[in-house]
């Protein structure tokens, strides 16, 4: 389909389905261009249906071979059949049996959705409209059918074969053929169906569950990547446990499976009981994974695991209510990975995500509320808004209820739906009925899009703190004259002596949560026995702008003494920030010097030695230069950003030199590499450190000689990404580049590290170098993951490089954008949405940019996915 005859799917046009499909039956004989798919639908009319209502099935890109019902099969009149819908006029009244025949080309299919073939290796993707690829079906995730799934296949190519649920019975064939057949005995909809096969080692071990169970384990990779599994395995047992302690939730069959693939259109798939994973998400060993990559693999596959219950036992109606089991999922992998690692910084690092990634998003063309009421192309809607800002409203829920409501509302979700298809309303419904609270205008977070404002104006007066709240929320696309919303704040007051202080509250305020739900609103707190420090939006329990008139003097000392980490965190950031924005905003110097005061308070931080070194290195990071041009919010001038940014950079390494090198020396790791948090984060603050002290000492020296001594990947790439981003030029970084390549020439996932450093080199020359690095032999637009690592991580994290003020840059992403296209459109939106903030750009910048986004939708036969993101951009 092409963008002009695209509709609009609205929320309020939901219907159920004039039939349902009680069972599932798929035979698929592999074969890599002619994969034939034989299904056998048990169909039964719905209790309004009229008899001899049309049976009308979704396809995509398919070839009909026959269509039977109830075993006889149909004369051309009694069917219509394109490629993308199959209607059969007149089925019989009661229930019958469809089967339908169809033909796939997996080799062909480089959308990766449906049936595909990833190195050799047959696997499937169908969330959201995959299964369309595969056969004609009603392709929604309401419709829930028991699947029982045979697979045919070379026994040489593909000795493994796998599929939901458990497994049957094996069998040989004629002509080296062999069988597999498996079956699913939770009703599930038609999104998480999988398959895979393949020559694949395995991983294996086992999991004991609360009620005594055995649950075979297996992780499934590609030939001779075993032991990098090994990490994954231990996560996913991790995970298992904790549903089980934390939420009360078994894994419910006899087996679970996990098959890590290269080809991928994201991180991973839930589908029931045979995950299947982008790579990237599952091997690790020291020497090829950085600590980040190892939390990466921790969350993701804690993440799809939970999905079992939150996605697969209790799934979406339909794609508007994404958010019910992706926010929800992502706000148990945080807390999962906030139990397994430290809170607050675990907690600080996912707010700097929801900065860095869905304030923008929130603030620009593509803004959209966390369940989205109408759409064009459902997969633009898998965004960090759905994911992270629903994951904040699910975050909010526990704050006004606190840890037991919240447990026995998420048990009631659990016994009330199980087995169903829900809606954001019978999820909330559960904690309106165990709290008895109202949770009608909460709602409002699910349709408002745009960040609120917070606006705190404070005032003391005889032991009385009167706080006047104003709350504002933003015009956004399609939506203005917003409503006022439930935002909760926790807080805290603190007093002279750093400690937290006593007050009485009056009835807005519960569990140190001040509730806010009108566009004015003001607060009394009495009984302070003197002038408080207000922190306000502890643990930032909502997705807001907090705008309260402090004085630095405050700010210093909350970074200094607030009792919640992650308050001194923001409040550190904050004075860094507005001290930035300043400086930045101030042409007349050109190489300002952070304010030294702001470096005393550094320099005590760092000092701190009952402070963890992860909280430490966190401390030590300026607001990014995408913060800071959403700050800044309009006429952003990127290379001053840079600039003035690195120029507070050195002047703090200057200053810190001395006791830099002191905490360098301490934070060095002895021995065994272990990926868990106290030695990651000794690692992260040491490369930190180094990353300033290189800049004090302005030679590459000594990243060179971290580079060389490094026994892990942490430290390694610690070391290059010194020397390629400061020192580019010289002959340290080559070699180091050279050697890398050596290294892990022949080990693609690993070199996508490689292609990353150098794609995100400050200033204009980057871009010829990108260029010429799409030469290198194993680059490739048709792999997702090295169109990220090339590409993404030019157009997303290099913001001189690819604002380039020539355009260039824009214009390189736009030819790329019009290339991928053409095989995944899916890849190619993704790409269009790094061009959303260009209306906050300086003049200049943003007409250059916008011609390329003009110049994109104008291109022939471009995708709905494309055409989607770009025109919404353009607005
Ligand atoms: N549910 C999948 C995402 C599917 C994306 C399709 N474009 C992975 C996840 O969020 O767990
Ligand atoms: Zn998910």
């Amino acid at each position: 389909m092409t963008k002009s005859d695209t509709p609009v799917y609205r929320l309020e046009d939901y219907k159920p389905t004039d039939y349902a499909i009680s069972h599932t039956e798929l035979d698929f004989s592999l074969h890599p261009t002619e994969t034939i798919v034989k299904s056998k639908l048990s169909l039964s009319p719905r209790k309004n249906t009229k008899p001899g209502t049309p049976l009308v099935l979704v396809g995509d890109e398919l070839k009909l071979l026959s269509v039977a019902i109830n075993g006889h099969e149909l004369a051309s009149k009694d069917y219509s059949a394109t490629p993308e819908k199959l209607e059969i006029h007149t089925p019989p009244s009661g229930n019958f049996i469809v089967q339908i025949t169809t033909q796939i080309n997996p080799k062909k299919n480089r959308q990766l959705m449906g049936l595909y073939l990833s190195n050799g290796v047959y696997c499937t993707q169908n969330e959201p409209q995959g299964f369309r690829r595969i056969t004609y079906f009603y392709d929604r995730p309401d419709i829930l059918s028991v699947f029982k799934t045979r697979i045919e296949a070379d026994e040489k190519n593909e000795p493994v074969l796998l599929s939901n649920g458990n497994l049957l019975e094996t069998g040989k064939l004629e002509n080296g053929r062999h069988y597999a057949i498996w079956e699913d005995p939770h009703p599930k909809p038609c999104y998480l169906f999988a398959l895979v096969g393949g020559a694949l080692d395995h991983y294996d071990d086992s999991f004991t569950t609360m009620s005594g169970r055995k649950v075979k384990l297996g992780i499934y990779v590609e030939k001779g990547k075993r032991e990098r599994a090994a990490y994954a395995m231990d996560s996913l047992k991790r995970a298992m446990r904790w549903d089980e302690e934390k939420f009360g939730r078994e894994y419910d069959l006899d087996i679970f499976n996990i098959v890590a693939v290269s080809d991928f259109n994201m991180g991973a798939m839930e589908n029931k009981g045979l995950n299947i994973f982008n790579d990237k998400y599952v091997l690790a060993n020291p020497d090829t994974a950085t600590d980040f990559d190892y939390a990466g693999i921790e969350r993701v596959i804690a993440h799809e695991y939970f999905h079992n219950w939150t996605g697969d036992r209790i799934t979406c109606r339909d794609w508007f209510q994404l958010c019910l089991k992706e926010g929800l999922t992502v706000y148990r992998d945080q807390e999962f990975s906030s139990d397994q690692r430290s809170r607050p910084v675990h907690r600080i690092s996912d707010v700097r995500v929801l900065k860095i990634a869905q304030f923008p998003e929130d603030a620009g063309p593509l803004a959209h509320p966390v369940r989205p009421r109408q759409y064009r192309e459902i997969n633009n809607f898998y965004t960090t808004t759905v994911y992270e800002k629903g994951a904040e409203v699910v975050r909010m829920v526990h704050t006004m209820l606190g840890d037991e409501l919240f447990r026995k509302g998420m048990d009631l979700y659990f016994q009330r739906h199980d087995g169903e298809a829900c809606t954001i309303e019978d999820f909330i419904a559960c904690f309106a009925d165990v709290s008895g609270r109202d949770f009608s205008q909460f709602m409002l977070w699910y349709e408002q899009a745009g960040t609120p404002t917070v606006t705190v104006d404070s005032h003391y007066k005889d032991g009385v703190l009167t706080l006047d709240l104003t709350q504002t929320v933003p015009d956004t696309p399609g939506q203005s004259d917003k409503k006022p919303m439930v935002i909760p704040l926790s807080f805290g007051l603190l007093g002279k002596n750093g400690k937290d202080m006593p007050y009485q509250a009056d009835n807005h305020i519960e569990n140190n949560v001040i509730v806010l739900s009108e566009a004015k609103q003001t607060v009394h707190i009495r009984d302070l026995k003197e002038k408080p420090v207000l922190s306000l939006l502890r643990g930032f329990s909502a997705p807001i702008n907090l705008k309260m008139e402090e004085s630095d003097d405050d700010l210093a000392f909350r970074a200094h003494f607030d009792t919640d980490e992650v308050n001194r965190w923001e409040s550190l950031n904050k004075l860094m920030g507005k001290a930035l924005v300043n400086a930045i905003a101030d042409r007349s110097n050109e190489k300002p010097a952070m304010p030294e005061k702001l470096q005393t308070l550094i320099e005590a931080l760092l000092d701190d030695d009952t402070l963890e070194p992860a909280f430490r290195s966190l401390c030590l990071q300026l607001p990014s230069e995408i913060e800071l041009a959403r700050m800044i919010g309009h006429d952003v001038d990127p290379d001053r950003i840079y600039n003035v940014r690195q120029s507070f950079m050195k002047s703090l390494a200057d200053h810190l030199k001395q006791k830099m090198l002191h905490v360098f020396d301490k934070m060095k790791t002895e021995g065994h590499y272990s990926p868990k948090a106290e030695p990651a984060g000794k690692r992260a603050l040491k490369n930190t450190i180094l990353g300033y002290l290189a800049l004090a000492e302005a030679t590459p020296l000594r990243a060179f000689e971290a580079y060389k001594k490094a026994d892990n990947m942490t430290d390694r790439m610690g070391g290059l990404s010194v020397l390629v981003h400061l020192f580019n030029e010289t002959n340290e970084a080559k070699e180091a580049l050279s050697d890398f390549e050596k290294r892990y020439g022949n080990d693609p996932l690993v070199m996508d590290k490689w292609f990353s450093v150098q794609a995100t080199v400050h200033g204009e020359k980057t871009l010829d170098h990108v260029k010429e690095l799409m030469k290198h032999p194993l680059f490739s637009l048709d792999n997702p993951n090295r169109t990220r690592a090339l590409i993404a991580s030019f157009a997303a994290s290099n913001q001189t490089g690819f604002n380039r003020v020539d355009g260039e840059g824009y214009k390189l992403l736009a030819d790329i954008i019009l290339t991928v296209d053409k095989e995944n459109p899916q890849l190619a939106a993704r790409l269009s949405t790094f061009t959303r903030s260009w209306k906050q750009l300086e003049p200049k910048r943003q007409s250059k940019l916008k011609e390329q986004l003009e110049r994109i939708l104008k291109a022939p036969k471009l995708s709905v996915d494309v055409s989607d993101i770009v025109s919404r951009t353009l607005g």
